[in-house]
């Protein structure tokens, strides 16, 4: 595929002032004051009245912008700028305006609001290109409350099915499908999406690397491999005082060893650049004097290899297998919640965003993310693409220290202005 690269004029200048406005703003929809921090955090979990409400301003802006609004049967919401030719397919700008429930004010909202700005820019320079521009904002990216991450993504790219998505429950058992007719953004836009031209996203980094190589600008080069497993282990609830150790099936225990193993094999070196991360801990009765009959946990891997991952996976299911031994009676049960390959970007995208950063005057460098993104799922139908902008504070994110400073992030629009600016022409 030949992306044309016709582009003329003076660079679209992006107003840094009311994108960082615009951070804060919807940032303030899910505030809440984080004391292991003593700073504001954000929760705005995907489908809860949070996220309807930073939803609702999102189209507002939209609408102010004057873009057409669709919303699909996920709910993702699109808004798009009519190109000289509407008949092409649309260069699409996405990502994703839920959060975890540590946010920032970062992670999904910058590529969003930087595609608005990118709409803004091109409005106010009075530029239309012959493709049609989209902006999307992704249903349930983060995947924290109903298990799947890139969930509406994956379902527009057909990856994963409507009925799957629409079936997943979060803690308190309320279904996805009724959670999106509940906040009134169960869309009838088809959900699966017509290839775009190009896909490109804008996302702060969340990790260190750009700030120690001091880049502004990171090309990103594609994504590792994720691997999501709910494990739950069943024992035998006890006496803490009275039952001998041996007569005990001790599903914390279990836990434990479960938590031990996954570090072990990280450090041992065997499974490459292995990432390993129990993030969900739960034992139950919970009760002091009792021994746990239940223990729940999530293992979150991550290998920027799949062969690397798949031997991960099967070693662990292999570890699950032996827990019994050291305590009979003890059963294992494994839930998959999430599982994608490694993912290479578009080079032709890459290199229309390097060019860019180059233009602006930006240091770029290459580098593959750590963290999943909307932009993997479109990379299965059309040429895909990130720009990371740098983090501070070593790029922590799904934390309220999560931070970048104006400067950075509007570099990263404006290399996301440039590109798709080439991409549309
Ligand atoms: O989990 C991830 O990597 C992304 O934040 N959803
Ligand atoms: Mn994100
Ligand atoms: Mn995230």
């Amino acid at each position: 595929m030949t992306l044309t690269t016709a582009n003329t004029g003076p660079d679209l200048q992006i107003d840094g002032d009311r994108l960082w406005a615009d951070l804060i703003d919807l940032a303030a929809i899910g505030a809440f004051d984080d004391e292991a921090t003593g700073l504001v955090g954000v929760d705005r979990q995907s489908l809860t009245d949070a996220d309807r409400s930073g939803r609702e301003l999102l189209i507002s802006w939209m609408e102010e912008l004057g873009l057409e609004i669709t919303i699909d049967e996920m709910g993702t919401i699109f808004g798009r700028r009519e190109g000289q030719d509407p008949e092409l397919a649309p260069v699409l700008i996405g990502s994703h305006i839920d959060t975890v429930a540590t946010a920032g004010a970062f992670d999904g909202c910058l590529g969003v609001l930087g595609g608005l700005a990118v709409l803004r820019s091109l409005a106010e320079a009075g530029l239309r290109p012959r493709r049609p521009i989209v902006v999307a904002a992704w249903t349930e990216e983060e995947g924290v409350r109903f298990g799947t991450d890139m969930l509406g993504s994956a379902v527009a790219a057909g990856r994963l099915s409507l009925d799957y998505a629409y079936g997943l429950t979060d803690a308190a058992g309320a279904r996805l499908g009724d959670e999106l007719m509940r906040i009134g953004f169960r869309g009838d836009r088809p959900v699966r999406l017509e290839p775009p031209h190009a896909y490109l996203e804008c996302h702060i980094e969340q990790g260190p690397v750009l700030a120690q190589e001091d880049r502004p600008i990171g090309i990103v080069t594609g994504v590792q491999s994720i691997s999501w497993q709910k494990v739950t282990l069943h024992g035998r609830a006890a006496h803490a005082g009275t039952t001998p150790t041996e007569l005990r099936i001790d599903a914390g225990l279990a836990a434990a060893q479960i938590i031990i193993e996954v570090r072990r094999m990280v450090d041992s070196g065997r499974y490459g650049r292995l990432r390993a991360t129990v993030g969900h801990i739960e034992a139950s009765p919970g009760l002091p004097s009792v021994v746990p009959d239940r223990a729940e946990i999530t293992v979150d891997l991550r290998n920027p290899d799949d062969a690397d991952m798949a031997r991960a996976e099967a070693d662990l299911a292999a570890f699950l297998g032996t827990l019994s031994d050291s305590q009979p009676g003890l059963r294992v049960e494994t839930a998959q919640m999430a599982r994608t390959k490694a993912v290479p970007f578009a080079e032709e995208v890459q290199d229309a965003l390097e060019t860019a950063a180059k233009e602006r005057g930006y240091d770029s460098m290459r580098l593959m993310s750590g963290a999943g993104h909307d932009a993997q799922e479109m990379a299965a139908i059309a040429p895909a693409a990130m720009v990371f902008v740098r983090g501070q504070h070593q790029g922590i994110s799904h934390n309220p220290r999560e931070y970048s400073t104006p400067e950075d992030c509007r570099a990263g629009v404006e290399v996301l202005a440039s590109a798709v600016r080439e991409l549309s022409a």
